[in-house]
């Protein structure tokens, strides 16, 4: 463990927004009186009639999250209509296409006519306030007019990555019973074509046989790639566009309206529809990105997320966009054309504050500093990490290399159920530790719990939890509230888990040490072990399946599985070929499992649960320090698991 600390405030601190003295005072009076806090901070956004009431939340009983709960507001005003006067000619979004040569730069009123004709289509074409659109979308601007005209009439939008396929799209319609998607003819990235049309074509069948009919389909045409056309149903967005209206009111949206669903990964059952409100979203997304990278008025700032995820959403799309900045959206890939592409984008468009995930970074660092020296990058000076640890390795290199030690790194830890940040160093406050996400943002409080729920104090290890509420917070699992209690706030009573480890050094500073339930990050992606195994066993071939995470130098953690065949069926490397396609298929690519081990038997306690705690150990090829494994059922097993391991180093 790094016990390093970089102490590069003096630069940061002449232009800083906040220094240290103003974080204590700040953060205490967060704690003393949020009430006061949050009725101050709340009004960095417009609201149509003011709120009287700002905190009304419990994490007990039935779990009821209100913020700012009866004033009107509506987040497509804020993030656009109310920056026309002062920088209606600025730009909003620089967009970045895959090929170097292709980018566009659309201004806050460009922005304004392009979300206003769209959010005229979609009434026109009968999406009302509540209904819920889904968006499938490459990085285009389109996809951030999608999510801001949905914004403006009240509807709910779902946004499903790219990256996953038919039936993991057709579910998430499904779940949240959508009628009209939002999709581009196909998706471009690192050169390849990516069929999203033709997968909706496959997924609204597959919802029309669970019985939810897409009434619509709005297709952007990006590649002009040959699509199927349902006339009855499709329609092209470049047309459907130009046609529209360029105005179009604002809906007054309640504060905890629903604004958005976003599809996450557990440790059991399928994705949860996280579902974020209004008002106290849109507070805390604001305020994190301007305080948590130091964001000033004309500062270039890029986070090369998707909006896919929960990133996209609070700090590509609405966190900037509501403090009017210039935000950069990049279609493409880290690694195309080459390796430089990341510092050739900085370097071209000036950025000054890059956020990015550690499984980018540890790519880059392993393709060479090369691709980096011959950059200038001068442009940078606030450097962003998320998504997973950052390992001190990764992060000194970003430091070093990438940020020629000039630049803070924010390394910041949230959730898409946190809606924001909420563990983060703040650059003109925060001595860094390379590996620490540091310190909780404003109003946030964290504690550390033995597995007993016993609070533990002062330097200690724990599970992590957060005892208030933030306004970010979500608000329920879409359609099921009980789920939502039973997920985040039983394993503790009364308090928020978040199902990650955490350390807690000396100095107070927050380590997170990984997920301790049964969720995976891979490249930074969340993944349920139950979606994987529940993928697995619905091949012919397969009878059982178990699916743990290990340690993998560029993703942060691989994808082990452990499988015990049907009667008769022969495991070998044609049918571990076929086992990859078919979880790519039934999931999507980020979910392809990295060994697959077959094995006549997993090992169990009595009681027929799966011993996990092994797997992992025989999967990280840790298997001298199996522990205690008298309770099996047929301890021989692991003998034979540990004789045909995957993973050897
Ligand atoms: C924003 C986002 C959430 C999980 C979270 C944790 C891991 C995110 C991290 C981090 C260590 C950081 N995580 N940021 N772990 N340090 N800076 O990633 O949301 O996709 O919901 O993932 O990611 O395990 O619980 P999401």
């Amino acid at each position: 463990m790094s016990q390093k600390t970089y102490n590069i405030l003096k630069d940061a601190k002449s232009r800083a927004l906040i220094d240290d003295e103003t974080y204590q005072k700040w953060y205490k009076q967060s704690i003393k009186d949020p009430e006061k806090f949050w009725g101050k901070h709340g009004k960095r956004i417009d609201w149509f009639k003011p709120y009287t009431k700002v905190k009304n939340t419990s994490f007990t009983g039935k779990v009821a999250i209100k913020w700012f709960e009866d004033g009107l507001t509506n987040v497509s005003y804020n993030c656009i209509d109310r920056h026309l006067d002062k920088r209606g000619d600025q730009v909003a979004i620089i967009w970045e296409g895959d090929n170097p040569y292709d980018d566009k730069k659309i201004t806050y009123r460009e922005l304004y006519d392009q979300v206003c004709r769209l959010a005229n289509v979609m009434k026109s074409n009968g999406v009302k306030k509540g209904d819920r659109v889904t968006i499938y979308m490459p990085m285009i601007p389109e996809a951030a007019y999608a999510m801001l005209a949905c914004t403006r009439i009240g509807a709910i939008h779902s946004i499903v990555f790219g990256g996953f396929s038919p039936d993991a799209l057709a579910g998430r319609i499904v779940d949240c019973e959508s009628t009209f998607v939002i999709t581009a003819d196909e998706g471009l990235r690192g050169g390849k074509k990516v069929p999203l049309k033709h997968n909706t074509d496959l997924a609204i069948e597959i919802a029309q046989r669970n019985d939810v009919t897409v009434k619509n389909v709005l297709v952007v045409q990006r590649t002009a790639g040959k699509v199927e056309w349902f006339a009855d149903r499709d329609i092209w967005y470049h047309e459907a566009v130009a046609a529209a209206k360029p105005d179009c009111k604002p809906a007054k949206m309640k504060a905890e309206d629903p604004l958005f669903i976003l599809y996450t990964s557990g440790s059991t059952g399928k994705p949860k529809g996280v579902l974020h409100t209004t008002g106290g979203y849109l507070v805390y997304a604001s305020m994190t990105h301007e305080y948590v990278f130091d964001y000033h008025e004309g500062d270039i700032y890029w986070c090369t997320a998707d909006v896919g995820w929960v990133t996209g959403h609070s700090y590509i799309v609405y966190g900037p966009l509501a403090n009017g900045a210039t935000t950069l959206m990049f279609e493409g890939v880290p690694n195309y054309p080459s390796p430089s592409r990341f510092w050739d984008v900085v370097d071209k468009h000036q950025v000054n504050i890059f956020y990015t995930a550690p499984t980018a970074i540890r790519a880059l660092m392993g393709a060479g500093d090369d691709h980096v020296t011959k950059t200038s990058r001068k442009s940078l000076r606030t450097l962003g990490s998320v998504g997973e640890p950052i390992n001190p390795e990764a992060w000194e290199w970003y430091y070093n290399v990438v940020g020629g030690k000039k630049c803070p790194i924010v390394d910041t830890w949230w959730q898409t159920e946190t809606g924001g940040i909420l563990i983060t160093p703040l650059p003109g406050a925060t001595k860094l530790k390379p590996g620490s996400a540091t310190r909780p943002f404003f109003g946030v409080q964290p504690q550390l719990v033995d597995n007993d729920g016993d609070v533990l104090a002062g330097t200690t290890e724990g599970n992590l939890c957060i005892t208030d509420s933030w306004p970010g917070q979500m608000r329920t699992v879409y359609g099921d509230h009980e789920r939502f209690i039973q997920t985040y706030f039983s394993t503790y009573k009364g308090k928020y888990f978040t199902g990650d480890g955490c350390r807690r050094d000396e100095d107070g500073y927050y380590w997170i040490t990984g997920r301790v339930d049964d969720v995976i990050n891979v490249s930074g992606h969340r993944m349920g072990t139950a979606e994987v195994e529940s993928a697995l066993v619905s091949h012919d071939a397969v009878s059982e399946a178990a699916v743990v995470g290990y340690p993998h130098d560029v993703k942060g953690q691989g994808i082990y599985c452990y499988i015990t065949l049907m009667e008769g069926q022969e495991g070998d490397d044609t049918l571990r070929k076929a086992l990859v396609a078919h979880v790519r298929h039934e999931i999507g690519p980020i979910a392809s499992p990295d060994k697959i081990q077959f094995s006549p038997g997993l090992p169990k306690t009595r009681s027929g649960k799966i011993m996990r705690r092994i797997l992992r150990k025989i999967a990280e090829d840790e298997f001298s320090a199996l522990g205690d494994t008298s309770t099996l059922a047929d301890p021989g097993v692991v003998d034979d698991l540990i004789a045909n391991r995957q993973n050897k180093k």
